[in-house]
């Protein structure tokens, strides 16, 4: 490291010349907050040691459980940008260390033991953290111990989202403490550091699954739904992110104000559940994935509400009209913090939008078909399990995950655009923003892509691939479907680690690999998972239909 290396971050996909960040981060995080977030986390993993002792003894605290969850998904990439929001975790981080410290002291004093010391494993010099371990531990632990980091604060996104809706489950939060724990004793070897990252994976699926009972739940099932992608004359707001409660809370708040709502990005799915696109004021999606916002955004005649990643540094042509909430923040820019009850209140919001000229005219009407999720999709798996015994499709494709801004993301298009006539894709999170608006046509009825929904709604692939396997009785491996990834932060690590777990093999993953991932990791995925890189559209293609 030179002295201009001031900080290092290598977690997602923009990673600076795919090694990683040491000045400023390439999403536009700044050494300050790199090093907050750095501390965030061995924070987060020092409360985890006591939590995961008191959970041995059977004892937990809810509020340590959240606050952990939260510590970790503040540390996603293009989540929380704002040093003084960091910096409150960080303080808060204190006070729930030694809450969790007195637990687990009670606990084993009421067990008849005595409390043992907990000690945090500390690096020696002042290099920034993954340095610091490289150095200790070497390249291939330090990967190891990164991948399963990033796994965790992926799930913790999903979590986050689950509990917001009042789904929960203690083995969750009591797996978060025991894997944090591990990484905070730093004295895993390799085998076990793999077998872990795994685990988060299995325990990922079934966080996904309390995640889509929390959506379903509140807002019916995602029915196949056309929606409006060009804007409508009016008043307007624009939300981005991926929380449907404050879409919904939104919605409820600018009833009769003669305000129109709009989703961007991966808030797109959220015009097919029942109990958000009854409002008629949700009149369709503006923009395309989280890359493109400043440019759309800046063209954007309202006002802005960011509810999760990805946020980009805003132009300060728009910045007092965008807002935040959850655990997204930029400096500067208003936050709406959830009240004590849990509600929001979106009044800036509602007049930022107010005061701002709104779309002077309807553009010529264009639509998108989204709401293919799991319980549309198996509702006609009957009408897909006949065609594909009739030859009339051949293969099925999940080309599926995050977009970026990479030139080599145009592989995505490229690839939807030469899947064969008789095959049908299925799509989520944001990187069908690649492709989502060209034509597919039909197979018989059956649309030839099929939008699953956000990254959110992995588990919803998972239980429609399962369904498929059990309904030709094969493995999910023998099934005609091929996984075509593309990854960008770490709910993605996260998805990919679920899928590990459940065994699935030969995923083809772009555009680029890890910079956290060794050479020695990546073999172990490979032998172990045939795990692929993408090459070119039309290789792939003919390899995987050979
Ligand atoms: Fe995309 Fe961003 Fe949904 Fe990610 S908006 S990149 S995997 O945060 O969460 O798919
Ligand atoms: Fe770089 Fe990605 Fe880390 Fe941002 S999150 S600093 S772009 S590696």
């Amino acid at each position: 490291m030179t002295a201009v290396e001031q900080m290092f971050c290598f977690q997602c996909e923009q990673a600076a010349n795919g090694k990683g960040c040491t000045r400023l981060g390439v999403c536009g995080k700044d050494a300050e907050v790199a090093a907050l977030q750095d501390e965030l986390m061995e924070a987060a993993k020092g409360i985890a040691l006591y939590a995961d002792g008191a959970a041995k003894l059977g004892a937990r605290d809810r509020a340590i459980d959240v606050f952990v969850v939260q510590a970790l998904f503040t540390t996603l990439t293009n989540v929380n940008f704002d040093p003084q929001r960091v910096q409150e975790f960080v303080s808060q981080a204190q006070t729930v260390t030694a809450k969790a410290k007195a637990m687990y002291e009670k606990a084993a004093k009421a067990a008849g033991q005595t409390p043992q010391e907990m000690k945090v494993w500390q690096p020696e010099n002042g290099e920034p953290i993954i340095l610091r371990r490289r150095k200790a531990q070497g390249d291939d632990i330090t990967s190891l111990q990164e991948l399963l980091t990033y796994g965790l604060k992926g799930m913790a996104a999903y979590a986050d989202h689950a509990q917001i809706l009042g789904q929960e489950d203690p083995a969750v939060y009591a797996y978060f403490h025991h894997a944090l724990a591990l990484l905070a004793r730093g004295e895993a070897s390799a085998a076990d550091l793999t077998a872990e990252a795994l685990k988060c994976g299995e325990v990922n699926i079934r966080v996904m699954e309390l995640l889509d009972a929390a959506n379903t739940g509140a807002y019916g099932h995602p029915e196949p739904t056309k929606v409006r992608i060009t804007p409508v004359a009016g008043k307007c707001i624009v939300v981005s992110g991926h929380d449907l409660k404050d879409l919904h809370d939104l919605l409820v708040q600018t009833q009769g104000k003669g305000i129109n709502v709009y989703t961007h990005g991966e808030m797109l799915p959220c015009l097919a559940y029942p109990a958000l696109k009854k409002f008629k004021h949700l009149v369709g999606n503006y923009g395309g994935a989280w890359q493109d916002q400043a440019k759309e955004f800046d063209a954007f005649p309202g006002s802005i509400l960011m509810t999760t990643n990805c946020i980009q540094k805003p132009r300060d042509t728009y910045k007092a009209r965008i807002f935040t909430s959850g655990v997204v923040a930029w400096p500067g820019v208003t936050h709406i913090a959830a009240k004590a009850d849990g509600s929001k209140d979106f009044t800036p919001v509602i007049q930022a939008a107010l005061a701002q000229p709104g779309f002077a005219a309807d553009e010529p009407e264009k639509t998108i078909m989204v709401g293919f999720a799991r319980n549309a999709v198996l509702s006609v798996a009957g009408a897909v399990i006949d065609a594909v015994k009739a030859g009339k499709i051949r293969h099925f494709f999940l080309v599926g995950g995050c977009d970026g801004a990479k030139p080599g993301r145009n592989y995505y298009t490229e690839f939807a655009q030469a899947v064969p006539e008789d095959c049908v894709i299925l799509t989520l999170a944001c990187g069908k923003f690649r492709f989502n608006k060209l034509p597919f046509g039909d197979i018989g009825g059956i649309p030839r892509l099929l939008d699953v929904g956000q990254c959110n709604d992995s588990y919803s692939a998972v239980v429609i691939a399962q369904a498929l396997a059990k309904a030709f009785g094969v493995g999910v491996n023998d099934l005609p479907l091929s996984l075509v990834l593309s990854w960008y932060e770490q709910k993605a690590c996260v998805i990919l680690l679920s899928l590990l777990s459940l065994g699935i093999k030969n995923i083809r993953l772009g555009p680029t690999l890890p910079a956290f991932v060794t050479p020695n990791v990546l073999k172990v995925l490979v032998d172990n998972f045939n795990i692929m890189p993408t090459t070119t559209a039309q290789n792939d293609l003919a390899a995987i239909l050979k």
